[in-house]
C-alpha cells in the first residue's frame, strides 16, 4: 500500500468505527500531545466522530495551553476496558507498545484495528497498519500529511497542535530533518491560524530560576575530548541538589553540547541518584551515535540517541562514553 492507500484506508475505518481511542508514549511531549489532539479534532471536523484521548501519566505544564489538553485522559482501569472494546486504536509518535507502560498490553489484548503512525527507528509489529517515515521530523508532519492526503480543513486548534508538535520535534525548526516539506507544511498550518509567537513563548518561555541555575551548572561543566570533537557536559546530584532543580529541569540542554565550536558529538549524563545515570547523545549530522547508545542499553535515532545505566559509577560511565565514541574517528 502507497501513502495515499493508507490514508484512504484509515478513512475508511473512522468511517466505520464508534469507539476510537488515541493514544501516545509515556512521559508525553510536544509531538505527542500535538498529534494527538490534531488528530482527534479532524477525526472530529472531518468525520463528525468522536474520539478518546489517553496517555499514561502527566502532560507537562508548558502544553496545557493547547486546546483540548483537558480533555486527555489517565488510563486507570476503566480505561483499559476501554481499550479492549475500541474497536479502532491509534498509536502516535511510538513504535513499541512498551512505550504505552500498562496500557500497551491492553492494547496488543484488543480486536480492534490498529494504526501506528510515528517516525522512529526500528519498529515493533504490532499494528494492523503502519503509517512510517523514519525521515519525517514528527509524527506531527505525519498528521499534517494524512490530512492534506484526505482533503481535510484545518482549524486553529488543528494548526496551533501540528505546529506545537514540528516545532518542539525539530528543536524550532533546526534539527537535520528538517526540509523544505518541513517549511511548507509550516506555512500552511501558519495560513490556517497557528500562533507561532504563542506557541513559542508557551511552551519556551516558562522556565524555573531553579532550571536557570541548573543551566549555569552545566554549562560550567562541559569537558572537551578528542581534539575538540567530542564534548560532555556532567549534572551530578549535587548539583540537583544546589540549584533545588528536577530532572524535567535539564530538558534543552543537551543542544548546548553541539554549540562549541568544532564538536561533531556532544553527551549530557545526568545522575539522578547515586548510580542511577541519563546519557543523552547527539551529533550534528555526520556520525551516528545510536550504537553508541545501544552500547548502553539505550537506543533512538542517528543523530539523537539516550541511554540509563543502573548501579555504575559516574566516572567510569564517563570514561566508558569516551571510549565508544573515541572509535567514530579512527
Ligand atoms: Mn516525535
Amino acid at each position: 500500500m502507497n501513502f495515499t492507500e493508507k490514508a484512504l484506508t484509515i478513512s475508511e475505518k473512522i468511517e466505520k468505527s464508534y469507539n476510537i481511542i488515541i493514544t501516545s508514549h509515556v512521559s508525553p511531549d510536544g509531538d505527542a500531545i500535538g498529534s494527538m489532539l490534531a488528530l482527534h479534532f479532524f477525526i472530529k471536523k472531518h468525520f463528525n466522530k468522536k474520539s478518546k484521548m489517553f496517555i499514561h501519566g502527566g502532560i507537562n505544564n508548558n502544553l496545557k495551553f493547547l486546546e483540548g489538553c483537558d480533555t486527555i485522559l489517565r488510563y486507570d482501569d476503566r480505561v483499559m476496558e476501554d481499550i479492549i472494546g475500541a474497536d479502532l486504536i491509534f498509536v502516535l509518535d511510538l513504535n513499541d507498545l512498551s512505550r504505552l507502560k500498562d496500557a500497551g498490553d491492553a492494547v496488543a489484548m484488543s480486536n480492534a484495528y490498529k494504526i501506528m503512525i510515528d517516525h522512529h527507528l526500528e519498529p515493533k509489529e504490532f499494528a494492523d497498519l503502519e503509517l512510517l517515515d523514519t525521515d519525517a521530523t514528527s509524527t506531527g508532519e505525519l498528521i499534517w500529511v494524512l490530512i492534506d492526503a484526505l482533503k481535510g480543513k484545518y482549524d486553529k486548534r488543528i494548526s496551533n497542535a501540528l505546529y506545537t508538535a514540528i516545532m518542539t520535534d525539530t528543536g524550532s525548526f533546526r534539527f537535520d530533518r528538517t526540509t523544505a516539506e518541513t517549511h511548507y507544511i509550516v506555512a500552511k498550518l501558519l495560513e490556517n491560524g497557528a500562533d507561532p509567537v504563542k506557541c513559542y513563548d508557551e511552551i519556551y518561555n516558562q522556565k524555573t530560576v531553579q532550571a536557570l541555575k541548573l543551566l549555569g551548572m552545566s554549562l560550567a561543566n562541559i569537558d572537551l575530548y578528542n581534539q575538540g570533537r567530542i564534548s560532555i557536559m556532567s549534572l551530578r546530584k549535587s548539583d540537583f541538589d544546589k540549584a533545588d532543580a528536577i530532572e524535567d529541569d535539564t530538558e534543552g540542554f543537551v543542544a548546548n553540547t553541539l554549540s562549541v565550536k568544532g564538536v561533531e558529538v556532544g553527551v549530557l549524563i545526568t545522575e539522578r541518584e547515586k548510580g542511577e545515570l541519563r546519557i543523552s547523545f547527539r551529533s550534528k549530522g555526520k556520525y551516528s551515535v545510536r550504537e553508541a547508545a545501544a552500547k548502553f542499553g539505550g537506543g533512538g535515532h542517528k543523530f539523537a540517541a539516550g541511554a540509563r545505566t543502573l548501579n555504575q559509577e559516574f566516572d567510569d560511565v564517563k570514561n566508558n562514553i569516551i571510549y565508544e565514541l573515541d572509535k567514530l574517528f579512527i
